[in-house]
């Protein structure tokens, strides 16, 4: 392929950022990563290369943006396409849209619950929790007895997945339940998924996450 330039601006505790790395990596795509500080100073690139949201990530593919992390990864599946990288999603249209379905369904209910879990307390807080084991009980029934959730390939599914799987120390510690114990097969996909170099380099440790969370509390006034 010809000159390639790749910039990926992110921010660590991310799992939307953590989707692109993983992609990146699997298709073996070197690139520069530019820490955000989306907290208190958002930079000039970011605000000019994602005017509508201002959030991360943004894969910036010589000089053009990409926003969304379920568009980037398809636009990274679309880009690096030669027979040596692995493809991310599946070929059947089908399977496609069902996988875009999944991703969608997760992003609105199980990133809302997990704010809810670390920025709410009592009834809400437990409301909250059942809800995100109930729908760790549905991605599960999803799973299957496959390795991967679109069969024996590692694919978008996993990718969109996997990074959130670091919060679930936190999750356990702030709402006192065990994912292992409710969701013994997504833990044994968890674990299966960071045998992958792509996943063990992209994801932060969990108890790193769990003193950034604790952090955030302090910094919004919840105790
Ligand atoms: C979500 C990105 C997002 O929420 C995607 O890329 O899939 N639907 C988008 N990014 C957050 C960081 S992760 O919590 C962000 O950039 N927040 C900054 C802000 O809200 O100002």
């Amino acid at each position: 392929m010809a000159h390639q330039e790749v910039v990926l601006l992110g921010f660590w505790t991310s799992s939307y950022v953590m989707r692109v790395k993983i992609a990146l990596e699997e298709k073996g795509v070197r690139y520069k990563y530019l820490e955000e500080d989306i907290f208190h100073n958002k930079s000039p690139l970011l605000l000019k290369t994602n005017p509508v949201h201002k959030k991360v990530p943004v894969l910036i593919h010589n000089d053009k943006p990409i926003c969304e992390s379920l568009n980037i990864l398809q636009y990274i599946d679309h880009v690096w396409n030669d027979e040596a990288a692995p493809k991310l999603l599946a070929e059947d249209p089908y399977d496609r849209a069902k996988a875009r379905f999944w991703v969608d369904c997760f992003d609105k209910k199980i990133a809302d619950c997990g704010k809810k879990m670390w920025a709410s307390k009592g009834e809400e807080q437990e409301a909250a929790a059942t809800e995100f084991i109930e729908s760790l009980k549905v991605l599960e029934m999803e799973l299957g007895e496959k390795p991967f959730f679109e069969g024996e390939h590692f694919g978008l599914l996993d990718i969109a997945f996997i990074p959130f799987s670091c919060r679930f120390y936190t999750y356990e510690i702030l709402c006192n339940f065990n994912v292992e114990k409710e969701v013994p097969k997504i833990m044994e996909w968890v674990r299966r998924c960071y045998q992958r170099d792509s996943v063990s380099n992209s994801i932060p440790d969990q108890y790193k996450v769990y003193d950034f969370v604790l952090e955030k509390k302090k910094m919004y006034g919840i105790s």
